[in-house]
């Protein structure tokens, strides 16, 4: 009794013997010697015992059930730290934090201690974690498949102003929230050729000889959803050399032969790549996304042998969505398994196949479209490339009776481009192998019907449908922001939380000047801790009275934070031509990564800390600006920065952004977006009112016009005097000590290409931040906007996206889970 209630007891008792009980057993230590760390693990491991019960009560009854279950297969997976958010979705947060302040601990200190596993880059790989969290909140079976990188996204420094990668060893410490499940290993085959013969019946078949084989390995953490019984499972996959390859080499006397193929096979699974559009065809890359493909549709016919389903139930089991082309592969593996493994024939492998999978698309960058040259491709999966001439030709072959006599339609939609060195194109892949399509806001869908995926649009049309993104209010609200939260609970109670639509009963206190005072305090608040911060790292003071204006993502043209440092430069300008100018004080605050091999984006971060060292400095500005930025931009600090928000930046070029999710995010928190008619702006200003937010710029359809018609971005630097001051000062060495060659790249650029339309909406955002800058003067203005975002944002929930997601394209149901022991 007392050994079951110690792993499932949660009152808070009980909840502070487990702890130092696991701190003795698990860690091996008593109080006056451990660690933080030992800490963090022993409470980890009291919270992980109760996510166990709930975790191995749902697989049983998914098992017994045999429910249709979601497979969500995506590279990257950037979950943020798991303690928090399993207090939260327990129910215990305020139990364990009770608890361990009577032992002398500070939760918010173990907190702190967790290495997050940064298992994505950025926007996609956060869109698969707030999905899981709402599968699992909304008790639908589901698994996420993906890889278990021992490196995930880079960790940065500054120094000198530029950006430092260093590697991410989250794994170094150990992670308590896995467990490995060895048992369902498999093997995947490499490279080598294909045979070809006639089988029993006198069929003619193909066999693929690989020569290597790779070991995966599963590795399971349990999700728990929100205030239910539901723990559903990332499954994330590690390579290794198969055992019976050291048996062979050892055998053959070839034993450094052996240790050498045993480190090429688990590079697989090494690291991630950190760029987030996909330029270089990397062969190792490709590797990655066969290696987890194939491990995971297998691992998924297993499941479905055991529950005695046979093979021809596959779609009736499994809905596999594709998060972008990085699983594409996917559809190929499929045939082939079902064709070459099972011998199923052709059509029926087809039916199943396409009725499997559907493709989410995430980008409008042409050039971040994924293809892989043929050469490549064919050395690495010489079976799949087969395959995908069959269908191809198949597929041609339909698009020759919908579309006659239009060649160039053909050579525009075939799988493999053909207009030089020849190409597989994944994108294509994945619309062919789909029953559905989707971009994840209006704007992003209507364009990829428009112009990125027209022909496949035009082919099939039933297979399109929009999903605007959405993110969880667990971890963005409810855990990251828990004044406000209560605030809100205070007043509305607390379902919002699982019905995030109910926000808009607080319109009702818009105007109570009670609830606007704890509305702003607690926004002071948060200003004011993320202020300790910026001193305690940056070693910058600064005041929390002034507008928290923040730009954090990745580092990207498209996203345009030069933009705002265009207006930053303005400001200061103004400042040093009359000192006396009546301004509002602004802190400025960036956050983000650059791909490593993007120099323009890191010229942008440097250009960042130049400004900043002179402007943060300058006694003429009297402190009225500030420009920060905070270095290593990751899940745990944007939990930080959200809450702490006046403004928010979403200023990409119109047509550019898929979505942005960070928009959602900082707009739930109360802050007032600036930002484009991009991705899903266009929805946020739709339900906020466009008088509760600050819109400029060009139109994605001036932005095709102007491009079309010939921009010349030096013919606004000539006619806009405060552009042309702040350009000449960056361009004169002003920043840089002089050295006028250091941001000649950037500078040079934007007089000569600007394809990003900077200097087009230069005017535009400079008189639409000094819109901003009255408004804030006016504090209960201010509040009253700041109120109405919040309480409008229910429809961003990643429950409705995942709601809309099972209706339309999955056909899932909810499965109630009982907890029986
Ligand atoms: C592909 C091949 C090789 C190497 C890297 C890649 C690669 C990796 C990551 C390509 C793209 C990504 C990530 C893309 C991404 O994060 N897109 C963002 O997705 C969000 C969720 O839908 C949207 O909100 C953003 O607008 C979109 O930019």
């Amino acid at each position: 009794r007392c050994e079951l209630s110690n792993r499932t007891g949660m009152d808070s008792e009980t909840l502070k013997r487990a702890f130092l009980n696991n701190l003795f057993y698990v860690q091996g230590k008593f109080p006056a010697l451990a660690t933080t760390n030992d800490y963090y693990m022993a409470l980890a491991y009291t919270v992980r015992d109760r996510l166990l019960q709930r975790w191995i009560n749902t697989a049983a009854t998914y098992t017994e059930l045999g429910s249709r279950t979601v497979a969500y297969f995506s590279a990257e997976f950037l979950m943020g730290p798991h303690l928090g958010n399993n207090l939260i979705n327990l129910g215990i947060y305020d139990q364990v934090e009770q608890g361990m302040a009577e032992l002398g601990l500070s939760l918010d200190e173990l907190q702190e201690e967790e290495e997050e596993p940064g298992l994505g880059n950025g926007g996609l790989g956060r869109l698969a974690a707030c999905y899981l969290d709402s599968l699992a909140t909304l008790d639908i079976p589901s698994l996420g498949y993906g890889i278990r990188y021992e490196f995930g996204i880079f960790d940065q420094d500054i120094r000198d102003g530029w950006q430092v990668e260093r590697t991410d060893k989250w794994l170094s410490a150990g992670n308590p929230w896995e467990i490995a499940r060895p048992e369902w290993s498999v093997e995947i085959k490499l490279g080598g050729h294909t045979e070809h013969y006639t089988d029993d019946h006198g069929n003619y078949r193909s066999r693929w000889v690989p020569d290597q084989v790779v070991k995966g390995i599963p590795y399971d953490t349990p999700i728990l959803g929100y205030q239910t019984n539901t723990a559903n499972t990332l499954r994330l996959w590690t390579a290794e050399a198969p055992e019976s390859f050291d048996f062979r080499s050892f055998n053959s006397g070839d034993y450094l032969g052996a240790v050498y193929e045993k480190m090429i096979s688990e590079n697989i699974s090494k690291v991630l790549y950190p760029n987030d559009d996909s330029s270089q065809g990397k062969q190792l890359r490709l590797t990655q996304q066969f290696f987890f493909v194939s491990c995971s549709l297998q691992d998924m016919i297993r499941i479905l042998h055991g529950q005695n389903l046979p093979l021809e139930n596959f779609h009736k089991k499994f809905a596999v969505q594709l998060n972008d082309t990085h699983p594409a592969i996917s559809v190929v593996e499929l045939m082939r398994l079902l064709i070459d493994h099972h011998q199923m024939d052709w059509e029926q492998a087809w039916t199943i196949t396409h009725q499997t999978f559907a493709y989410t698309n995430h980008t409008l960058l042409p050039e971040a479209l994924e293809r892989w040259p043929i050469e490549l491709f064919g050395s690495l999966l010489p079976r799949h490339l087969e395959l995908i001439y069959e269908i191809n030709q198949r597929f041609l072959d339909e698009v020759r009776i919908k579309f006659p006599d239009d060649e160039e339609r053909m050579i525009r939609m075939s799988l493999i481009d053909e207009s030089g060195e020849r190409y597989v194109r994944m994108a294509h892949l994945a619309c062919v192998g789909s029953h559905a399509i989707n971009g994840v806001a209006a704007l992003h869908t209507e364009l990829l019907q428009k112009d990125v995926l027209r022909d496949f649009y035009e082919m099939y049309p039933h297979k399109f449908t929009n999903k605007t993104n959405g993110v969880t209010p667990r971890r963005f609200m409810v855990l990251s922001n828990s004044q406000l939260s209560k605030l809100i609970t205070s007043k509305i109670g607390d379902s919002w939380i699982k019905n995030l639509k109910e926000l808009q009963q607080l319109e009702q206190f818009v105007d109570d000047a009670g609830f606007q005072v704890e509305w702003r305090r607690i926004k002071q608040h948060s200003k004011t801790e993320l202020a300790t911060y910026i001193q305690n790292n940056n070693n910058i003071t600064v005041d929390p009275d002034s507008l928290f204006d923040i730009q954090a993502k990745r580092f990207h043209e498209y996203k345009r934070q030069h933009l705002s440092l265009l207006h930053i430069v303005t400001l200061y300008n103004r400042i040093k031509a009359n000192p006396d100018i009546e301004i509002t004080p602004r802190t400025f605050i960036f956050g983000g990564k650059a791909a490593p091999g993007y120099f323009m984006a890191k010229l942008i971060i440097k250009l960042i800390n130049s400004v900043g060292n002179v402007v943060n400095r300058d006694p003429d500005v009297r402190g009225r600006l500030k420009v920060v930025f905070l270095k290593d931009y990751n899940v745990k600090l944007a939990q930080r920065i959200y809450p702490a928000a006046d403004l928010s930046e979403q200023i990409s070029t119109a047509g550019k952004e898929a979505s942005g999710t960070g928009n959602m995010k900082f707009a739930l928190n109360g802050a007032l977006t600036i930002g484009t008619l991009d991705g899903a702006n266009v929805e946020i200003r739709e339900e906020v009112g466009e008088e509760n937010f600050f819109l400029f710029g060009l139109t994605t359809e001036e932005v095709y016009h102007k491009r079309a018609h010939g921009y010349r971005s030096r013919d606004y630097y000539h006619t806009n005097a405060e552009l042309k001051l702040a350009i000449d000062r960056i361009a004169s060495g002003f920043f840089s000590q002089g050295d006028a060659e250091l941001f000649r790249p950037l500078v040079d650029d934007l007089l000569n290409q600007d394809q990003y339309f900077l200097f087009a909406d230069y005017a535009s955002y400079i008189a639409c931040q000094d819109q901003v800058a009255a408004v804030y003067k006016d504090q209960t203005k201010w509040t009253r906007m700041s109120i109405l975002n919040a309480a409008r944002m229910g429809k961003f929930s990643s429950d409705r996206s995942i709601e809309d997601y099972c209706r339309d394209i999955w056909k899932v149901e909810p499965v109630n889970v009982e907890l029986r022991q």
